[in-house]
């Protein structure tokens, strides 16, 4: 195996080199673009090496893998993790000052792949990160959507989508792998097969086919030899699609009909959150994603392994929610019919190669699809799944005889208005375990969601808390912070052991060292307020409570409950503008799904408002309101590490975790929030008195939703009704009460998640920070132990579970190479 060498004349001979070689330029004549794919290359060769090794110890190995299947991944930025992953980013410093760059410089060309839309996608990413780090053979695969998340901009205050090129300039850090190209098919009809006596091997011909062409980036671990792949792929033509008999003929669209329809599978990311759409395209997506990613795990299975038994020894598969669950009707339908096995040992295989990850409890997010478009797209798959319900209700059958709700209510098809099939149902039937993201998710996903299911089967329910990866969010996004911590624990493990943070907790009554924290802190908001004024003109204080709300725009999560606080600050303030307020600074970032009206209107709002109070000269004394357009993950690494006040505030029983509200604790801001998904675990950990409660709990929420009236709050609390009226009365729109009358309606109408009910307690709880914040040193000491305390989030302690409860897997070292 070549080695790149390790010293920094090695790493300055191929950065010449690969400059010459792999751009083609010179030092003369290099642009900055040439500069940074130059060093993108220099870097990626350096574990590149790293990767040829763990590919094979794991060959030598033959292990169990671990399989993660997602249509959505948000790596964030490539390059400064993958210096710091490689230890290189000492040697960039004196080469770089050498020839007047700055790395800064560099990593402006660095483009951050969107291939998710929010905590699902970055999830998966950390979960790829921790799972390298704990030397885990796994694959990641997905698709490499050619339009990423779209970029948000403002017109007006509204929400522009723009689209999002991210391979424009290249992408240095994938490599393509052509030879691994698999064909896949859609529609056609199915026939008997005739020698099966069973029926139920079956013969599909498709009537169209795709190729998908994958290629890979690099998935290093910190702190050891392993680099793990995510691969993607992306649809292709397969190769007779070009009508060159059209096109000499001049019918020029014509020609490359098949093309474009084949290609348009892999084009853009679908940019919704939490809502289900039910899109042709969405679900080819989906078996697209499926269909080359099994094939390639069997590929793989059989480099080493022969015959079907010891499959699920070797394999074993994680669905990403149910956006990847035709994996399971594809397996089937490849043992059976292409491979010949029968039924029941194909479904045992099946059955103990999935598991099945649920990250909602909303209803209108679980996936349901139309057995009409099923019958049509995927015929014999549409054939698997009725035999698979018809298996499975005979095994309900057996345990309630005659329970014809009950087989109702489980049954993999939904019958009423239209016949359609239950994702979610399909992937409990088929997996071995099924697991919710925090433990009032798991908790209520057994009690409602998937009640039935949890009766039938309790031992297959699992809790698996989420997590986020320190070396992203904590060592990347703020070296102040992370330099300061390493330097009271004595060193760097902490970031591979988390919960040695814990030593952080003695520090919190050292004046000293609280002076430093807030120093860091203090410089942290200093980068944030520049880059503030960049993107909106907008001049922040850093030395105001910085208070942040970071998050898709959904109702569910209450951007307008957080407005309503700020509309009434503005009133209070204009009514008595000698009021003693403490100075703050409020950060919304977040993007709206494009066809979501409602949340689109409430960001024109939002940045109506955050106009409002910049502009009176009274009111912006005390006070700031932006809007951070184009929110993603490098924009959230320079945010994070400059909170102080971290929103979490869904009305409770709604949002399944969260990962922000674990970032922000963990860089030291404070909560405020409900008992909400994982809030409940922080504030179990951080303790009561460093945690700011306030609002319903589940049980109150869901039972005061039985009969609520918002108006009553409304007409009782003055200071609710100002800031409603505000609203209603177009003084955030020049006068035109029209505009936002809908927000105003969906308040006073049906306010779907309690915020008029939450409001007077979410305003108690702002008014105790106010109190609290003016007691810098009692800040600071919530502050360091919120970080201190908090270890468990990290995404190595979530892999730990996966491991040990789900996927029974060990790791493999891969030794170092000189
Ligand atoms: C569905 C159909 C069509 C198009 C898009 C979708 C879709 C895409 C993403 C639906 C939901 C999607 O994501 C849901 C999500 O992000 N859930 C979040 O998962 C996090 C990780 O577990 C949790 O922390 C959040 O609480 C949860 O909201």
């Amino acid at each position: 195996m070549r080695s790149v060498g390790s010293t920094l004349e090695d790493f300055e001979r191929d950065l010449f080199s690969n400059l010459y070689f792999q751009r083609g330029t010179t030092i003369e004549s290099a642009s900055g673009s040439d500069g940074y794919h130059t060093l993108a290359l220099t870097v990626r060769d350096r574990l590149v090496e790293r990767y040829a090794r763990t590919a094979a110890a794991h060959y030598d190995a033959n292990p169990r893998f671990v399989y993660y299947l997602s249509a959505e991944y948000l790596l964030g930025r490539q390059l400064r993790q993958n210096l710091l992953y490689s230890d290189t980013e000492r040697f960039v410093h004196p080469i770089a000052e050498d020839l007047g760059v700055t790395l800064e410089d560099l990593e402006s060309y660095d483009v951050e792949p969107g291939l998710g839309n929010g905590g699902l996608g970055r999830l998966a990413a950390c979960l790829l990160d921790s799972m390298a780090t704990l030397d885990i053979p796994a694959v990641g695969y997905g698709i490499r959507y050619e339009f990423g998340i779209f970029k948000q901009g403002f017109r007006d205050g509204a929400q522009v989508e723009r689209p999002d090129d991210w391979t424009f300039y290249g992408n240095p850090w994938e490599f393509s792998a052509p030879d691994d190209r698999q064909v896949i098919g859609f529609y056609g009809t199915t026939a008997r097969a005739l020698d099966d006596p069973s029926g139920l091997r079956r013969q599909w011909t498709p009537g169209e086919t795709v190729r998908g062409e994958p290629s890979h980036m690099l998935v290093p671990g910190y702190g050891t030899q392993t680099v793990n792949i995510i691969r993607l792929w992306q649809a292709r033509a397969s190769r007779e699609s070009f009508d060159l008999s059209r096109f000499g003929a001049g019918q020029y669209k014509e020609a490359v009909e098949d093309i474009v329809r084949a290609e348009n599978i892999s084009k853009v990311l679908y940019p919704d959150d939490s809502t289900e759409q039910g899109r042709e395209l969405r679900l080819k997506q989906q078996y697209f994603l499926v269909a080359c990613s099994l094939r390639d795990i069997i590929r793989r299975y059989r480099l080493r392994n022969s015959g079907w038994d010891a499959f699920p020894a070797k394999v074993v598969i994680q669905l990403n929610d149910t956006h990847p669950v035709m994996a399971v009707t594809e397996l089937m339908r490849l043992l059976v019919d292409e491979h010949h096995l029968d039924w029941d040992l194909a479904w045992s295989i099946t059955r103990r190669t999935f598991n099945y990850t649920c990250h909602t409890l909303l209803p209108e997010a679980l996936e349901t699809w139309p057995v009409s478009l099923l019958e049509r797209l995927l015929p014999r798959h549409m054939e698997i799944i009725y035999a698979i319900n018809y298996f499975f209700l005979q095994e309900v059958e057996a345990t309630y005889p005659g329970d014809a709700d009950r087989i109702r209510r489980l049954s993999i098809i939904q019958e009423e208005p239209e016949k359609r099939v239950r994702m979610a149902h399909l992937a409990v039937v088929a997996s071995t375990a099924v697991n919710g993201v925090a433990e009032l998710h798991t908790r209520l996903l057994q009690a409602t969601t998937l009640r039935d299911f949890a009766e039938l089967w309790p031992q297959k329910f699992h809790n698996v808390t989420n997590g986020v990866t320190p070396r992203r969010f904590v060592r990347l996004a703020n070296p102040r912070l992370s330099a300061l911590i390493s330097e009271r624990l004595g060193g760097e493990q902490w970031l591979t052991d988390l919960d040695r943070l814990d030593g952080l907790a003695p520090a919190a009554d050292d004046p000293a060292f609280l002076e430093r924290w807030r120093a860091a802190k203090r410089a942290n908001k200093a980068d944030l307020a520049k880059q503030v004024e960049k993107s909106t003109g907008v001049v922040i204080d850093p030395d105001a409570l910085c208070d942040v709300m970071i998050k898709r725009f959904h109702e569910y999560k209450r951007q307008h409950l957080k407005l309503l606080h700020v509309i009434t600050l503005f009133n209070r303030i204009r009514e008595n503008p000698d009021l003693d307020l403490v100075p703050r600074t409020v950060l919304f970032g977040g993007k709206a799904a494009p066809g979501y009206h409602s949340m689109k209107l409430l960001i024109r709002l939002v940045n109506a408002v955050a106009d409002a109070v910049n502009t009176d000269p009274l009111v912006s004394r005390h006070l700031k309101v932006v809007l951070l357009p184009d929110y993603n993950v490098s924009r959230a690494q320079v945010i994070i590490p400059a909170a102080d006040l971290s929103e979490q505030i869904s009305l409770a029983g709604k949002e399944a975790s969260g990962t922000g509200n674990m970032k922000l604790a963990l860089n030291g801001a404070v909560t405020i929030g409900t008992l909400d998904g994982a809030n409940i675990e922080i504030r179990d950990r951080v303790g009561a008195e460093n945690f700011f409660l306030f609002g319903l709990d589940a049980h109150e929420a869901a039972e005061a939703r039985r009969d609520y009236h918002p108006r009553e709050y409304y007409e009782r609390d003055p200071e609710l009704r100002a800031a409603v009226d505000a609203i209603a009365g177009g003084m955030f729109a020049k006068g035109d009460r029209g505009l936002f009358g809908p927000v105003v309606d969906a308040m006073l109408g049906r306010d779907e998640y309690l915020a008029l009910a939450d409001y007077r307690a979410y305003l108690e709880c702002q008014d105790r920070i106010e109190q609290a914040w003016r007691d810098p040193d009692g800040w600071a000491r919530m502050s360091v132990l919120n970080a201190a305390r908090c270890g468990f989030f990290s995404s190595d302690r979530t892999v730990r579970d996966y491991c040990d409860l789900i996927w029974r897997v060990e790791p493999v070292r891969v030794l170092d190479g000189g």
